[in-house]
């Protein structure tokens, strides 16, 4: 059976095009700087983000957690949106890797209130830990795909720059928040320090995220890949997917977006599904399925059956994700199978 997969746009598979320039790609060894493919990639994503620097990780995990320990020191607090994937979903690696402690704020639809994150900076006091970074997530994943609004992340960057606390964005789907916001991407990155984006999501490659900062902060976060096996050697095989993944997939998340908006649309009029529509900005849809009297993992085996996969848990919350593999065709059967269901 071919299955319609809406668990993730991790699951998006490589381009025929990625696949040629895989088998092509020059390659040298990437620990001593030599990978010809690993640098163009860097270079190119540095260009396309706005930063001085930028390094080549295996995961979206792994750049987190390297900017995280790159500009902390252990025994440090580091602010938080608290459904942010860094606290869910990384294994409480900023507690083992960085030793840091987390300081978290509830965010409205993602986004953390600029003035919330300025009274939770700590005071210069013996008893208390120092604040050393404030960590935005953009776009959001558990708020549903929620774009971060650019007079937010002005504000927040001025908070930041007063108390002189850098900013790292988890911007896995960054390319998904500037095409939301019809901006070249750089606009968004200019308001962080750092900032990790995935190609490996809806930009399609199969490997792959990119840190970006400034050369000193990427020098030193090279050390810290090193450190936690991130050292690929001829990775170029890699990169030679993510330079295509730039060229050719960051321009067409549109598509995706209109799937999502169509699905979240449809799933809105089936009775016992509710969606906070403002929530449904670029590619993720989160719906409630309380009213259907089923837990989502019931919800998403049923659907299993008709042939779609999505992810199911123990609550009454459902993740939609659209991506390039996904059509408009899929979409209609997706919302004809719940419908029947
Ligand atoms: N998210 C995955 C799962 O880990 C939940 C998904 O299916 O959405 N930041 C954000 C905002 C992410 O959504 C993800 C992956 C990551 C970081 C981590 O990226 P990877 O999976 O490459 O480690």
């Amino acid at each position: 059976m071919k299955y319609i997969d809406l668990r993730s746009d991790t699951v998006t598979l490589p381009t025929k095009e990625m696949r040629d320039s895989i088998y092509h790609a020059q390659v040298g060894d990437d620990v001593y700087g030599e990978d010809p493919s690993i640098n163009r990639l860097e270079k190119m994503a540095a260009d396309i983000l706005g930063k001085e620097a930028a390094m080549f990780v295996a995961s979206g995990t792994q750049g987190n957690q390297i900017c995280v320990m790159t500009h902390t020191q252990p025994g440090d607090e580091i602010i938080l949106e608290e459904k942010c994937h860094i606290i869910t979903y990384e294994v409480g690696g900023i507690a083992r890797l960085a030793g840091v402690q987390a300081r978290l704020l509830p965010g409205k639809k993602g986004v953390m209130d600029p003035s919330d994150i300025e009274t939770s900076i700590r005071e210069d006091d013996i008893h208390q830990p120092k604040t050393t970074l404030i960590c935005l997530e953009n776009t959001h994943n558990r708020a549903g795909g929620t774009v971060i609004p650019l007079d937010i992340l002005k504000d927040t960057h001025e908070v930041a720059k007063k108390h002189n606390i850098p900013i790292h964005m988890d911007g896995a789907r960054i390319f998904n928040a500037a095409t939301y916001l019809k901006l070249p991407v750089k606009e968004i990155a200019r308001y962080a320090d750092s900032v990790m984006f995935c190609l490996s999501k809806g930009l399609c490659a199969p490997v792959g995220s990119i840190v970006v900062g400034s050369k000193d902060f990427i020098s030193k976060a090279r050390k810290f890949r090193k450190m936690l096996g991130g050292g690929m050697r001829q990775a170029g095989f890699l990169a030679a997917a993510g330079i295509v993944a730039l060229e050719k997939m960051s321009t067409r998340l549109n598509e995706d977006h209109d799937n999502a908006r169509l699905l979240a649309q449809g799933l809105s009029r089936i009775p016992g599904i509710v969606i906070d529509m403002d929530t449904v900005q670029t590619n993720i849809v989160i719906c409630d399925i309380s009213g259907l009297k089923m837990t989502a993992s019931e919800f998403s085996a049923k659907l299993h059956e008709k042939g779609i996969l999505i992810n199911g848990g123990y609550t009454s919350a459902v993740r939609f994700v659209t991506h390039y593999w996904i059509k408009k065709e899929d979409i209609e059967t997706t919302l004809e199978a719940v419908e029947s269901i």
